[in-house]
């Protein structure tokens, strides 16, 4: 399986292509574009949000509702290229009005400029933008709909926002392994505007992003990626470019603003002795194998072992900000302020459906790695006999 996105942030749409997934596949438009809309959504977005709708408009690959096995390609437009056309046009000289000089901190404004010789910043930014995060949350919704025939779903919720944390402890969600409770708590991040399964958490990560904004400032923070109904063994230790694990966390970390990744109770358990946090093994009739703890967030061996995995994904504070910083006008070379673009105040809630629709990827790649066929049917056949 394979994804490759296109496009600019103000350009005149973005582009996927998912190359990979068996025919037969039942898909449903409407489900890729409520993940789309879940993406959108989230306390802390700036106005851009109020101008794009996000849909997708599928140009091959699909046939009365079902893969065919060959690329699947798709747009999505961006609305905001109306306001756009004379600065971003791609035969017609581009207006100067938009050009960007002063690099911010943090951005790949500076060194995409050096890189890849260019007199505006613009260039950098629109394809560095997380706009691009659009086309991925658009193939991993595929994605999500080929691994749902095999019982395997994704959740999200947000655990922290700047300062403000989800109390580990105060929360059953953390204890129990039952996943049945644990996807009806997740469930309810879906209610919520900053995904968070806590109405008094929630309500202190409002104030936040809400101060945060007054102050022309920006957050960052952490959600938590859940996948169920991974079947035992996927991914492998006998190569270290085929650990699960790895590959999880090479693509989250790919995801914009991404700083840390965490399997399981990784950091934390490097603080307990090795009784503490190994899983415990159990065997029971009917249900086989199973443990009662999930502190290796469902990988063990760069395998998956058949538990919950979760994984955990730390985002930096967005770098545009209101109050810029300091910088250096890259053609004068003059301090400056650096260059102040409508932006985010707090895009974590988006990072984290962007998350799911970046791990559940993962976990489609390495299903068809396990499993593959050419058609739906001949995988159904391969899953039931190895379950
Ligand atoms: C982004 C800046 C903002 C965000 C954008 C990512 O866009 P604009 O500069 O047009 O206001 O809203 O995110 C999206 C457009 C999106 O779809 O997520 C950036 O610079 O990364």
């Amino acid at each position: 399986l394979r994804i490759l996105t296109a496009g600019e942030s103000h350009g005149r749409g973005l582009v996927g292509v998912i190359e990979g997934l068996p025919s037969n596949v039942p898909l449903k438009l409407e489900l890729i574009n409520q993940d789309l809309r879940r993406r959108q959504q989230g306390y802390g977005r700036g106005g851009r949000m109020k101008i794009e709708k996000d849909q997708i408009e599928v140009m091959s690959g699909i046939r009365g509702g079902k893969t065919l096995g060959s690329p699947i390609s798709f747009v999505i437009n961006n609305r905001d290229y109306d306001n756009w056309r004379e600065h971003m046009d791609p035969f017609q000289e581009n207006k100067e009005e938009r050009r960007v000089t002063r690099p911010r901190p943090g951005h790949a404004d500076l060194t995409g400029q050096m890189k890849y010789n260019f007199d505006d910043i613009r260039n950098v930014l629109e394809r560095s933008s997380a706009r691009e995060t659009a086309v991925r949350t658009a193939a991993g919704s595929i994605v999500k709909q080929f691994l749902k025939c095999f019982n395997i779903e994704v959740y999200s919720h947000v655990v922290s926002i700047g300062d403000v944390q989800l109390n580990k402890n105060s929360n059953m969600f953390f204890d129990t392994q039952n996943s049945d409770d644990l996807v009806k708590l997740i469930k309810k991040a879906d209610e919520s505007p900053v995904r968070c399964i806590d109405q008094e958490t929630e309500a202190a990560m409002i104030q936040a992003i809400d101060e945060a904004k007054a102050d022309g400032d920006s957050l960052g923070g952490v959600f938590e990626v859940h996948i169920t109904g991974v079947p035992v063994g996927l991914g492998s230790y006998v190569q270290w470019d085929r650990k699960l694990d790895a590959k999880l966390s090479y693509a989250l970390m790919s995801i914009q603003g991404i700083k840390g990744v965490e399997i399981g109770e990784g950091f934390t358990n490097t603080t307990k002795p090795g009784s503490q946090v190994h899983d415990e093994i159990y065997h029971q009739e009917g249900q086989g194998y199973h443990r009662k703890t999930n502190f290796a967030g469902g990988i063990e061996g760069g395998m998956s072992n058949g538990e919950t995995i979760i994984l955990r994904c730390g985002m930096k504070p967005i770098p545009t900000l209101y109050k810029p910083l300091r910088t250096v006008n890259i053609h004068t070379k003059e301090v400056e302020m650096a260059t102040v673009e409508r932006s985010d105040t707090c895009a974590v809630p988006a990072a984290s459906i962007v998350g799911e629709m970046v791990a559940i990827s993962v976990i489609g790649e390495e299903f068809m790695r396990k499993f593959g066929g050419d058609s739906l049917e001949e995988i159904m056949k391969r899953w039931k006999d190895y379950i």
